[in-house]
């Protein structure tokens, strides 16, 4: 028999999870956690066994969009991948959208949820991508006001019933900018019914084959920029089940994310309900973004994990030059390393969700509420940035067979990409971290939580990384002030090394914390080893360049 490198498999993605049980033990009650965990080990195991059997069969479909019938009738039917069918099913079933607005739980239904998101996401290719839409346009409508619209859509987005489950589209994009939605070019025309109706092309619709949308558009004769957008809701299909003047032109042809459908279309007429009154769509549509900011967090630090239990479990099977790779010193080194990076990760993108619920049951204070709007954006671009350097360095962990596309690797960083994409880029992202830390209140705030969070660190070898994550996120603050000084232009060119520096400064005091709490009750050390070694990595990065001369660097 000549010699075959052995395939990666996956055990119970709940239970073989060390770092994800260790989280939720120290952070829910023991009642909760007991009621919760039948649930978690339930989807551990679809994740880890069925799913992702199913998804490597599934690897070839891809959506398909068959804009006209056998007799020339315009139908824009878009067929999505089986998995997807079967990820919609279970996602009704499992209560993804619905748990945090059932609030079994409390204040923990947000943690309840997004520790199943995090399970499900790397194994159901993407379908995460409608459910967040679906969870943010569940969370602006229960926050707008409009009864009408609440009592429509809201017991279909939360329904538990595959069979009355709506998701929804969040269409915002258009050819003029994904970034400078403000220059949105749709146009809502009211008509002598009072109605209204939207004409305009959406450039980058996912998925398309949503039961409805929340979309921007600018009521005619309104002002330019943003404000003189306002936030719409639409119904895809009209009564006789065809679209409601909607034309779909085609699918992208994407880098990754490839069983998405996502549509450019016209919308000629389609109609539309203003949700919260005819300006500033913008801001109105802002917590479904923080809601699907907070998604992309959950899905890469789900991806991160994907990557690291396919290599670590390859490096236990796969032989060379005489032993297995995990008897491999520097082998064992670039594990730790993504370790690291992805425990760090987790802990911060959970104290993110667990904000989140705790805003939804009213327990948070104005002081906290600010810290929470700078978080989102700050957690979102901290863990795309290492998603992608984590399920790069998981890929070249198998050596060729990560680049070769049948074993299902190289899909997983294609995916993975557009996490610091999707939903604001970096840069944007980071712009918008400067306007949250704004007037101060947030960034006192988070001030306060890391001399919290160092203050519960007595382990002696935990206070030199304790003591880095305080002055590296006090050293970003102080860099702003003196950025400042220097004027708008220092500011914006450090914006993204200032977003990255409170981020990995904040994941890292929560990595402390946690490790301080594994030391004394589970008798752990791993998550000090992750402290260290991800402190090693380094966290501030606001040393400045020199403005000009980063300019001519850039400009060449
Ligand atoms: C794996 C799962 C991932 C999920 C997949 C979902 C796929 C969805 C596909 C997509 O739709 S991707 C497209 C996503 N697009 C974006 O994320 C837009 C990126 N651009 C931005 O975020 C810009 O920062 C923004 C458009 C919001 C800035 O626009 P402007 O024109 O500069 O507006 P401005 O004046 O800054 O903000 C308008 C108001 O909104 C302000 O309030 P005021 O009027 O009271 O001053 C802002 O403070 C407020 N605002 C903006 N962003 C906010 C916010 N408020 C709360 N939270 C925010 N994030």
């Amino acid at each position: 028999m000549p010699f075959n490198q052995p395939a990666p498999a996956l055990a119970n993605q709940y239970t073989d999870d060390r770092v994800l049980r260790s989280l939720l033990a120290r952070t829910l009650s023991p009642g909760v956690l007991r009621q919760i965990e039948p649930q978690l080990t339930e989807m551990g195991e679809l994740a880890g066994g069925p799913l992702y059997g199913f998804q490597r069969e599934d690897r070839l479909n891809e959506p398909v969009h068959t804009p006209w019938d056998a007799w020339g009738n315009r139908i824009d039917r878009v067929d999505v991948s089986p998995l997807w069918r079967a990820a919609e099913q279970l996602a009704a079933k499992h209560g993804l959208i619905a748990i945090p607005y059932e609030r079994a739980n409390g204040a923990w239904s947000r943690v309840h949820q997004f520790a199943l998101v995090y399970l499900f996401t790397a194994s159901t290719d993407v379908y995460n991508c409608p459910l967040a839409m679906t969870d943010g346009a569940a969370r602006t409508l229960s926050n707008c006001g409009n009864k009408r619209l609440v009592e429509r859509a809201l017991p279909h987005l939360t329904s538990r019933d595959p069979a009355r489950f709506w998701t929804s589209g969040q269409w915002m994009t258009e050819s003029t900018g994904g970034s400078d939605v403000g220059l949105a070019e749709t146009v809502a025309r009211q008509q002598a019914d009072g109605g209204w109706r939207l004409y305009g092309r959406k450039w980058f619709t996912s998925a398309v084959t949503s039961q409805m949308a929340l979309t921007l558009a600018r009521p005619e004769g309104g002002p330019a920029g943003a404000k003189g957008l306002a936030l719409f809701y639409l119904e895809t299909r009209g009564a006789d089940g065809s679209l409601d003047h909607i034309l779909v032109h085609r699918l992208k042809d994407k880098l990754g994310t490839r069983k998405v459908p996502t549509a450019e279309l016209t919308l000629d007429g389609t109609r539309a309900i203003p949700v919260q009154g005819l300006s500033d769509g913008v801001k109105n549509i802002a917590p479904m973004l923080n809601i699907t900011r907070t998604w992309n967090s959950v899905s890469a630090v789900g991806y991160m994990r994907r990557g690291i239990a396919l290599a670590r479990d390859y490096a236990k099977k796969r032989v060379a030059f005489g032993a297995p790779l995990v008897e491999k010193p520097l082998h064992v080194d670039t594990l730790a390393g993504m370790q690291a990076e992805f425990e760090a990760a987790l802990h911060l993108t959970f104290f993110l969700v667990e904000l989140i619920g705790r805003d939804e049951a009213g327990e948070l204070g104005s002081e906290e509420r600010d810290l929470l709007r700078l978080l989102t954006p700050i957690v979102k671009l901290t863990t795309a940035k290492q998603c992608v350097a984590v399920v790069s360095e998981a890929l070249e962990c198998f050596g060729g067979a990560g680049y070769v596309e049948d074993t299902g690797l190289p899909g997983l960083l294609r995916d993975s990409q557009v996490f610091p994409i999707w939903e604001g880029t970096t840069n944007v992202l980071s712009l918008d971290a400067l306007r949250a830390a704004g007037s101060g209140a947030a960034l006192a705030a988070l001030g306060t939580l890391l001399r919290e969070l160092v203050q519960r660190v007595t382990e002696a070898r935990l206070l030199a990384p304790a003591r880095q994550a305080q002055d590296a996120c006090a050293g970003a603050v102080r860099w702003l002030g003196s950025a400042a000084a220097g004027g708008n232009e220092a500011v914006e060119a450090g914006a993204r090394r200032f977003a990255l520096s409170l981020g990995r400064s904040l994941a890292l005091a929560l990595l402390a914390r946690h490790a301080q709490w594994a030391l004394d009750v589970e008798r752990d050390e791993r998550p000090l080893a992750a402290a260290l070694r991800f402190g090693r990595h380094g966290v501030d990065l606001t040393a400045d360049e020199e403005l000009a001369l980063s300019r001519s660097l850039a400009l060449d």
